[in-house]
């Protein structure tokens, strides 16, 4: 029997998946591509197939700054029509923005193009597929990840100074029909199973 997970150690797993999982902005401009795909992965109850942005779920860490020009590319290697929604961010709802009435046909590409204000608050938001029809079943499918704005808060010198991890908590339970009937349920932390049993605080 292996011996309770310490709460840090669990931080960690989240630190240690960030590394090769974070796409992140340059010099004012965040050029980045998410594919969606289908990925076996292994969950709580066993192997599942999953819906993934670059082979990832969550999908990768996408670190940008207040300020910045977005163009991010997604190519939509799915079987289905897609699309992105930028949960909480303040940006245009039409055009190449924020616009849930985008689709991404099996097979095509988009890019969303934006600019964040140099005042748009910093903080964690989700990007997620938005696209009528299919966006519970693929956000379910645990399609989605996590957008990071940096700005006002991390010019706060104790802020900046913090050490950081971000979580990303999925409960299968609540997952589509087709996942948990293959896969069975439970708690995941940044694709990880996690046991909130083996925790010591
Ligand atoms: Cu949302």
């Amino acid at each position: 029997m292996t011996s309770p997970l310490k709460l840090r150690q669990v931080l960690g797993l989240g630190l240690a998946g960030l590394g090769a999982a974070r796409l992140a902005s340059r010099g004012g401009a965040a050029d980045l591509e998410l594919v969606a795909r289908a990925t076996r992965g292994l969950l709580p109850g066993g192997p599942a197939t999953m819906l993934t942005y670059n082979g990832r779920s969550p999908g990768p860490l996408l670190e940008v700054n207040a300020g910045d020009q977005m163009r991010l590319l997604l190519r939509n290697d799915l079987k289905e029509p897609t699309n992105l929604h930028f949960h909480g961010l303040r940006i245009s709802p039409t055009g190449s923005g924020d616009n849930v009435f985008l689709c991404v046909p099996p097979g095509g590409s988009t890019t969303y193009a934006f600019k964040l204000t140099a005042d748009h608050p910093a903080g964690l938001f989700f990007a997620h597929p938005h696209h009528h029809g299919h966006m519970a079943d693929q956000v379910f499918t645990v399609l989605g990840g996590t957008l990071l704005v940096r700005g006002d808060l991390n010019r706060i010198s104790e802020v900046a100074a913090a050490s950081e991890a971000v979580l990303v908590l999925k409960d299968f339970a609540s997952a589509s029909a087709a996942v948990t009937a293959e896969a069975g349920m439970g708690l995941v932390i940044n694709g990880q199973p996690f046991d909130p049993d083996r925790i010591d605080t």
